[in-house]
């Protein structure tokens, strides 16, 4: 698996071709970190009686690897203590997904297909703004009382209530134990789908949603109109309204109130910005953009300051790390810790970028004093992989070609802009490659 850093400057640096890599890496709202998955168990049982000694049979879907997968998964789903007509309506009738319209679902999340800055340009259309602006006048009675309870401010929520769903308008039409059976049956982290499957049956068992809730889930099993694994609407899902159900499909204060708690329980520092746009002087050594933590006041000290001016006011004292999306081309950002906590909602930097950016503007903060850039062709693969031999054939090592610009390949190709004169910023613009190529062709 990729680190979190290099995927960073992997969605940065190369525009294509992660998908694969990426969801295997990364979830899909409202779940985060290792799946929780059920204790491992050591074997599957040989035979589909569970503890209660019942047997389960299906009708046939048609596929017999999908039918084995099943009639053993209610068996361990009936030892783990799940109610038998339960178990039976959640897997009943169900047909697997074929495998290549699954893998094309998960190909096009837009994460992981774009510049980064094209997503967070697309994600904070105007549109989005004002549908946001309007949600919350709508709902101001109930984002106070969830303001009140939880930590994170009323427009994280609705910028994720907003990137999720648009505001509950699109809240996905596939049957949630569907699309996980499927994954499960075919070995896809077996262990995190059959987890998501077993929350299912608690959530029905236990009255906070009903089977045919989960016939509305996106194609990844998230439920909501803030897209929740099912696992994490068990363990953080919200009542708001006292009616016995966690009804996030429906309801906007169960929905809101989740998505707060949960950002609550993975850790939002009341209070805290998730970042503040930052200008940054000149000449400047973009090399300490790598991901080291400094507090406000030593960024400051090397001549930070905010973009907009009583940004970093009462911050001194906060650690943060430089972000540079766009290298030295576009804005840059310091990040604090609840960056990271909003991409426990979903494990991807354009994500929590997008959401924050959102947030912003939904808050009535100016949109960024810098524009993101126009006019820079990103690498592809394999250019990416042309210029990490480069940079590695003049000794600046880039670690293994692999096409991915993570860390090691930034910071060879900063070595290499410090020698040559170039602005330091470890960016892999198409330029910067013809740039080491030619070097490259003259060692
Ligand atoms: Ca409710």
């Amino acid at each position: 698996m990729m680190s979190l850093r290099s995927m960073r400057w992997a969605v940065t640096g190369v525009a294509l071709g992660l998908a694969l890599a990426a969801c295997e890496s990364t979830k899909v709202a409202g779940n985060s970190g290792p799946p929780k998955s059920p204790p491992s168990s050591p074997a599957p049982p040989s035979s589909s009686e569970g503890a209660s000694g019942r047997a389960f049979s299906f009708a046939s879907s048609g596929d017999t690897s999908f039918d084995a997968w099943r009639t053993q998964f209610a068996a361990k789903a009936d030892g783990a203590g799940r109610n038998d007509a339960i178990i039976r309506s959640v897997l009943d009738g169900l047909v697997p997904v074929e495998q290549t319209v699954q893998t094309q679902s998960f190909d096009n999340q837009a994460e992981f297909v774009k510049p980064i800055w094209d997503y967070a340009k697309t994600a904070v259309s105007p549109t989005r703004i004002t549908n946001g602006q309007a949600k919350l006048a709508e709902n101001a009675a109930i984002f106070e009382a969830i303001e009140a309870s939880y930590a994170p401010p009323r427009e994280i929520v609705s910028a994720i209530w907003g990137m999720e769903t648009s505001y509950g308008s699109f809240i996905g039409k596939d049957d949630a134990p569907r699309v996980l059976a499927s994954q499960a049956a075919m070995g896809r982290r077996r262990d995190f789908n059959e987890g998501e499957l077993l929350a299912i049956m608690q959530l029905i068992e236990n009255g906070s949603a009903t089977r045919d809730q989960f016939r509305k889930a996106s194609f990844a099993g998230a439920v909501g109109q803030t897209q929740f694994m099912p696992s994490t609407l068990l363990q953080h899902g919200r009542d708001f309204d006292k009616d016995g159900h966690k009804d996030l499909w429906t309801n906007v204060g169960d929905a809101l109130a989740s998505a707060a708690n949960y950002l609550t329980n993975s850790g939002w520092k009341e209070g805290q910005p998730w970042a503040v746009e930052t200008r940054i002087p000149e000449p400047f050594d973009y090399s300490v953009g790598d991901g080291r933590k400094l507090s406000v006041a030593a960024w400051k000290g090397l001549g930070l300051t905010p973009a907009a001016a009583p940004e970093l006011a009462n911050s001194d004292a906060l650690q943060a790390e430089l972000f540079l999306p766009a290298g030295s081309y576009g804005p840059a950002f310091l990040l604090f810790d609840n960056f990271g906590v909003i991409k426990r909602y979903n494990n991807a930097d354009s994500y929590a970028l997008a959401v924050g950016l959102l947030a912003d503007r939904l808050a009535g903060r100016p949109d960024l004093s810098r524009p993101w850039p126009s006019d820079i062709v990103m690498l592809t693969q394999q250019q990416a992989k042309d210029l990490q031999t480069a940079l590695n054939k003049l000794n600046h090592s880039a670690g293994v070609v692999d096409g991915i610009i993570g860390r090691g390949t930034r910071s060879a190709l900063q070595k290499f802009q410090k020698e040559k004169g170039f602005v330091a910023d470890g960016f892999p613009t198409v330029a910067m490659l013809d740039a080491v190529l030619l070097a490259a062709n003259d060692a």
